[in-house]
C-alpha cells in the first residue's frame, strides 16, 4: 500500500475524554473515530489490526476443533424470556421494537440463541461433543463507556459455546478452550494470566478470566512468576489452573500459598472470560439429548469469550512508547514501512520502488511512504502508527551505498548495504 493512497487521518489534537494511552494513540494514529458514546467507526488502519487479531483468534479456535458460524446481532426477546434473562439483563440490554411492535434486542451475548440452534438439530449423545463459535458485534449499554474500545457499548467478541453429555466431558471441553486461549494471547506477544473468576450474569460455578499484563492496566494482579514464562508448545491446562493468581481485593498476604520470592505483582487488562454453567440454559430452552439408554438429559454447556476489539486497545497498552505504538509483528497492520525521504530524487525513488515491488511480491504487508512531506513528519508518523520494521532511504546514505533499517520494537537502527537489504529484511521477517 502506498501511503499517499492510504487513508490514515493522523491527528494532533486529542479529545479531552481520551483518558488512557491506547485511546489517545488510536485517535492520534487515525485508527478509530467515535460515532457516539462507546460506538466507533474503524478506519482502515484500525480495521487492519482488528482483522489480524480476529484471524489469530479464528486459527486457534479452529485448531481446537470449534466450528465457525455467524449469528445475527438483532435477536427476538422470546428466548430471553424463556431463559429468564430478559428481565435480569436490565438497562444494559438495548431493546428495540420492530414495525409490528415485536420486542427485539441487540445481542449482548448468545447463550440463548445458540442453545436454541443446538436443540433444533441435535438429539443424540452420539453427536456430542460440539463446539460452535462466531465473531460478531455485541451491544451492552454500559453505564460509563470509557477508555475507547476497551469498554465500548458496541464491541467485537469471539464467543463459543460447548455442548457435552456430562460434567466430566464438559470439563475436557473447558480445558481445551483454556489452552486455546493461552495460545491465542501468546501468539499476539502478550503475557496472559488466568484467574478463577466470578460468573456474574452468565451464571454457573466454574469460571476463569484471562488478563494480559500491561503497566497501565486497571487491575492489580498477584501471581506465580512461572506464569510469565509459558511454553506455547507444552501447555497443560490443569497445571496452569493450579498456579496461584489473584486480583488485589482477593489477595491476602498472610494466606498466600506461594513463597514471597515466587510472587509477582503487575497490572492487567481482562481480555477473555470462560464459563462452565452445566444445564442452566439447556434445561430452560429444552436442549436435551438421548443418552445410551434412551434417557433424555439436558446437555452440559460452557461459554467462552474473547474481547476482539478490546484487544486492539490492550495490545497498545502493553506495547507503546512516547513516540507511539509498537505493534508486535503478529498483529501489525504493516510489517514493514519503506520510507523514501526524498521522493524527488531519482536514485532514492528507484531503490524504494524496487524494494516495494519485491516485498509486495512476497506478500509482505508493506507501507510505502512516498508522500511529499517533511522528513520529520515521515519519521514520526511511521513511529506513531507503529510499523515494527522500517527501511529508511535518504540521499546521503544512498550515495554511501547504504540504507537504514530501523527496528521499532528494539529501538535500534543499522546501516545495511543497498543490495543486502532484501536478504536482511527477509531474515527478520522469517520468510
Ligand atoms: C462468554 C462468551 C460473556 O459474555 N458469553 C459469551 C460470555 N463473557 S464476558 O466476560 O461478559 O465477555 C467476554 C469478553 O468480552 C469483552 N468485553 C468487552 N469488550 C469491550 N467493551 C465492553 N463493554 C466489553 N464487555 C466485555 C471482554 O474482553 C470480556 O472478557
Amino acid at each position: 500500500m502506498k501511503y499517499s493512497e492510504f487513508f490514515i487521518p493522523t491527528v494532533k489534537d486529542i479529545p479531552s475524554d481520551a483518558e488512557i494511552i491506547s485511546h489517545k494513540l488510536m485517535i492520534k494514529a487515525g485508527m478509530i473515530k467515535q460515532s457516539s458514546a462507546g460506538i466507533y467507526s474503524w478506519l482502515p488502519l484500525g480495521f487492519k489490526v482488528l482483522k489480524n487479531i480476529e484471524q489469530i483468534v479464528r486459527e486457534e479456535q479452529n485448531n481446537a476443533g470449534a466450528n465457525e458460524m455467524l449469528m445475527p446481532t438483532i435477536q427476538s426477546s422470546d428466548l430471553w424470556i424463556k431463559s429468564g434473562r430478559y428481565d435480569d439483563y436490565g438497562k444494559e440490554m438495548l431493546r428495540i421494537k420492530d414495525r409490528s411492535g415485536r420486542e427485539m434486542l441487540y445481542g449482548p451475548t448468545n447463550e440463548e440463541l445458540i442453545t436454541d440452534i443446538f436443540q433444533t438439530y441435535i438429539t443424540s449423545y452420539k453427536e456430542l461433543p460440539k463446539n460452535l463459535y462466531h465473531i460478531q458485534w455485541k451491544f451492552r449499554d454500559e453505564v460509563r463507556p470509557r477508555f475507547g474500545v476497551m469498554r465500548g457499548r458496541e464491541f467485537l467478541m469471539k464467543d463459543n459455546y460447548s455442548f457435552d453429555l456430562n460434567e466430566e466431558t464438559a470439563q475436557i471441553s473447558y480445558n481445551k478452550m483454556f489452552k486455546a486461549y493461552i495460545k491465542t494471547f501468546l501468539r499476539m506477544g502478550l503475557t496472559p494470566i488466568s484467574l478463577r473468576a466470578e460468573t456474574g450474569p452468565i451464571g454457573g460455578n466454574l469460571s476463569h478470566e484471562f488478563q494480559i499484563l500491561a503497566n497501565t492496566g486497571e487491575s492489580t494482579l498477584y501471581y506465580d512468576k512461572e506464569l510469565e514464562s509459558l511454553d506455547p508448545e507444552s501447555l497443560d491446562p490443569e497445571k496452569l489452573q493450579s498456579y496461584y493468581a489473584a486480583v488485589d481485593d482477593e489477595h491476602d498476604e498472610d494466606k498466600c500459598p506461594i513463597k514471597k520470592e515466587d510472587l509477582k505483582i503487575s497490572k492487567g487488562i481482562e481480555v477473555g472470560h470462560i464459563f462452565y454453567f452445566g444445564t442452566k440454559y439447556s434445561q430452560k430452552l429444552k436442549a436435551y439429548v438421548q443418552d445410551k439408554n434412551g434417557k433424555k438429559i439436558a446437555v452440559h454447556m460452557g461459554s467462552y469469550g474473547i474481547g476482539v476489539s478490546r484487544l486492539v486497545g490492550a495490545l497498545i497498552e502493553a506495547n507503546h512508547d512516547d513516540k507511539g505504538i509498537k505493534w508486535p509483528m503478529s498483529v501489525a497492520p504493516f510489517k514493514l514501512s519503506i520510507i523514501n525521504l526524498m521522493p524527488d530524487d531519482q536514485n532514492c525513488t528507484t531503490i524504494a520502488s524496487d524494494y516495494y515491488s519485491s516485498f509486495m511480491a512476497e506478500n509482505i504487508d508493506t507501507l510505502y511512504d512516498d508522500r511529499e512531506c517533511s522528513i520529520g513528519k515521515k519519521l514520526s508518523d511511521n513511529d506513531l502508527i507503529g510499523t515494527p520494521l522500517q527501511i529508511i532511504i535518504g540521499k546521503r546514505d544512498i550515495s554511501a551505498g547504504v540504507v537504514e533499517i530501523k527496528d521499532r520494537l528494539l529501538d535500534s537502527s543499522e546501516k545495511i548495504q543497498i543490495n543486502d537489504v532484501k536478504k536482511v529484511v527477509s531474515k527478520k521477517l522469517n520468510f
